[in-house]
């Protein structure tokens, strides 16, 4: 037997709730030292699993533990992932609610690859047929074209998510997969042009240089040195040790194939890729004003890759016209607007193409056959952790924007609807006290006052608007707001630290200064007439159904970068709410990304903010299941005379179970009657039912196997 696989827990508690002193911190993050350096990176809080990054590969995700793992009661083996996973594919096959696992914690924590388990092991346990294995295939092969092309190394992790995602997963009501769709969120499409120091372009570029074979480098017209190349030469040199570009890249194209991507479509993304990677070092000369191109033969490479007509792309470049009322009117660039135009059709081409993948991806899955699946769905969310650097802009405000939403999720789901739930059923409670973050998401997104809607305002006004115009009208605002330090009223060591261009927010997992450089600019994100029109008529089929002709002709102005973002996060909340959540926190024991390290203080202030601690109190004192009086007297009716084969007494429902949990033995303190609901204390009391019924069960199935082999 592989080592590990029955291994029972060496050390520490493997559920928060049975620490003794579950009040104290130092008890708390004392505990998953302990776990973690015996590389038990799993504990749980009840049903919400705690992960610490291990930086290593752990022998615990075989095959052989899937198959420990499956259909086993959730508190009978040590705490794991696949533990999760299965309840929750359990609960969505057995009582049909559409399930979400949620994962969450800062950048570099594991939480893709905690959503790449997850997948693993629906993948493993879930349905053989050749047709589903084929499903299967394919979602699992999504990850590695959307993590080549969504990905890139930042300083805080060299395989960090630049783009948020939601996958659903479908299944029939045998609980076979049968086909799935993915949200993308926000794409941080800055880092095409520029990179900060230490950090890479996505991994693509690279992998396309380091993988492609000569043929193809020929056609792109490609060299395999990164320096030859503008948009590559910003940040970090350009091989990271933990990175194979070469490897994945071949792994890009097994994976593309297999989710039926045909040959041309290949040649149509990696010449789209190929197109930016020349068009960075397309330059501009200025004369009297006006912009040229310097190499025309760069143009010509660009057109040709992106299947436009050379000419056009030239004076596209160099030139912007606009349509007022009627009125079109075309005027040169300068230089400086020039490397604006150039930079911002990099940016929205790659964008596009990464909506595209996605779109094309979610073709490729979905569902052939959708009878009776439409509830059975489990969606894993992933999103880009929560970030602080050295130098902070719009995208980070955006990425925590969207941690910020997260973590009022959680609380919505766990906390506060958790102890709203006991009052309501008039369950004996006494409330435990917790950060509520909705304070930052409203300082964020609230309607006319939100730094959001000063930032779109400052977007649309007619005058010269400027970032620093912006910066001024939030600090008239805002400067009151407990969540929001202006310059000006900062303490002398924030002061010493912040740029006049700088604000600060303190969020629920720590202060961030700002810089306002380019808010507006991302924010407008605006791409001329020329240039869309120009890829309009591409021959390249993705590059023309990215730049669609009506887009040209809407007259209503396109809604701004935050604006959209905004809105696509509260669908996705809405969407995350009516389903049955699973909680997975993910927790980085160091900034150094090595094995082996648990720096103290950066566990405390994680478990801190992630609201463990109060996670924890509010779970000590409450119930570990409830189930609504018909749901639990339907399944377990028939363990007792009392409710078998129908319970017709008094008190409805309530009355049943009432009279159920006395014949089943339970005492006082395991269970509580609230209105409409069980509450059941102890996991045990449950499974000691649950076991019940099974056996029950089979021996229903028994005999009338043996009724109908007597007739
Ligand atoms: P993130 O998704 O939370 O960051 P990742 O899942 O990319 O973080 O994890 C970062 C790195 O940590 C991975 O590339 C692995 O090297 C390592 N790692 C994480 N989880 C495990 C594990 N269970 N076993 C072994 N190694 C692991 V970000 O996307 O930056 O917010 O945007
Ligand atoms: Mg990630």
């Amino acid at each position: 037997m592989e080592t590990g696989l029955h291994e029972r827990d060496r050390a520490g508690v493997q559920d928060f709730v049975l620490l003794e002193n579950y009040e104290s911190e130092t008890a708390f993050i004392d505990n998953l030292k302990k776990r973690f350096q015996e590389n038990l990176i799993y504990t749980y809080i009840g049903q919400v699993l705690i992960s610490v990054n291990p930086y290593k590969q752990l022998p615990i995700y075989t095959e052989a533990h899937i198959k420990e793992y499956k259909n086993k009661h959730f508190y009978e083996m040590p705490p794991h992932i696949f533990a999760v996973t299965d309840n929750a594919f359990r609960s969505l096959i057995d009582e049909n609610r559409g399930q979400c696992v949620l994962i969450s914690g800062e950048s570099g924590s594991g939480k893709t690859e905690a959503s790449k388990k997850v997948l693993q092991y629906i993948a493993a346990c879930s349905g053989h047929q050749t047709t589903v294995e084929g499903v299967k295939d394919k979602l699992l092969k999504s990850n590695p074209v959307l993590e080549a092309f969504g990905n890139a190394k930042t300083n805080r992790n060299d395989n960090s998510s630049r783009f948020g995602k939601y996958m659903d997963i479908q299944f029939d009501y045998k609980g076979t997969p049968i086909g799935g769709n993915i949200l993308n969120y926000l794409l941080e499409k800055s880092r095409v042009v520029a990179q900060t120091g230490g950090e890479r372009n996505f991994h693509i570029f690279y992998q396309l240089l380091a993988g492609a074979d000569a043929a193809l480098l020929q056609e792109l017209n490609l060299e395999r040195t990164l320096e030859s190349y503008n948009y590559l030469t910003d940040g970090a040199k350009g091989s990271v040790s933990s990175i194979n570009d070469l490897d994945n890249f071949k792994q890009v194209q097994q994976a593309l194939s297999v989710i039926d991507f045909s040959a041309n479509e290949q040649r149509e993304i990696f010449a789209i890729v190929a197109s930016i990677l020349h068009l960075g070092n397309i330059g501009f000369n200025e004369e009297e004003g006006n912009a040229q191109v310097k190499s025309r033969d760069l143009v010509v490479t660009v057109s040709r890759l992106l299947g436009v007509n050379a000419s056009e792309l030239g004076a596209a470049l160099t030139h912007r016209t606009i349509d007022a009322r009627g009125d079109v009117v075309t005027s040169p660039l300068n230089q400086e607007l020039a490397i604006y135009a150039r930079d911002a059709l990099g940016k929205a081409v790659y964008d596009r193409l990464f909506s595209w993948l996605v779109q094309r991806l979610n073709i490729s899955l979905q569902a052939k056959e959708t009878r009776g699946a439409r509830n059975n769905v489990m969606g894993i969310l992933d999103i880009y952790g929560f970030e602080i650097f050295k130098t902070n802009n719009f995208e980070q405000f955006c990425i925590n924007f969207c941690n910020e939403k997260l973590q009022q999720l959680f609380i919505e789901l766990t906390l506060k609807s958790e102890q709203d739930e006991y009052r309501r059923e008039g369950i004996e409670w006494i409330p435990v006290e917790y950060f509520d973050n909705k304070v930052i998401c409203n300082l964020i997104e609230e309607k006319h006052k939100g730094i959001i809607s000063i930032l779109d305002e400052e977007c649309l006004r007619p005058g010269e608007p400027t970032d620093r115009t912006f910066l001024d009208k939030l600090t008239q605002k805002l400067a009151e707001h407990h969540h929001y330090v202006c310059h000006e009223k900062a303490p002398i060591h924030v002061q010493k630290v912040m740029g006049r261009d700088e604000f600060r927010l303190v969020h629920y997992a720590g202060e961030v200064t700002y810089s306002v450089n380019g808010f507006l600019d991302k924010n407008n994100d605006l791409l001329f007439r020329d240039l869309k029109e120009t890829l309009s008529k591409s021959g390249n089929n993705i590059v023309r159904s990215c730049f669609p002709e009506s887009e040209l002709s809407s007259k209503k102005r396109p809604e701004t970068a935050i604006s959209q973002f905004k809105s696509s996060l509260n669908n996705l909340m809405d969407i995350l709410m009516c389903k049955e959540p699973s909680y997975i926190r993910c927790i980085k024991p160091n900034d150094l990304q090595s094995p082996g390290i648990f720096d103290d203080q950066l566990v405390l202030h994680q478990v801190k903010y992630l609201g463990l601690m109060e996670n924890l109190r509010v779970r000590r004192a409450g119930f570990a299941y409830r189930r609504s009086y018909e749901l639990f007297l339907e399944r377990y009716k028939c363990l007792s005379k009392s409710t078998w084969p129908n319970y017709k007494g008094a008190g409805g429902a309530k009355g049943g179970v009432r009279l159920l949990v006395q014949d089943l033995g339970y005492t006082s303190d395991q269970f509580k009657l609230g209105e409409t609901k069980l509450f059941i204390r102890w996991p045990r009391t449950l499974f000691d039912t649950e076991d019940a019924y099974q056996a029950k069960k089979h021996d229903i199935a028994a005999i009338i196997q043996a009724h109908w082999k007597g007739l």
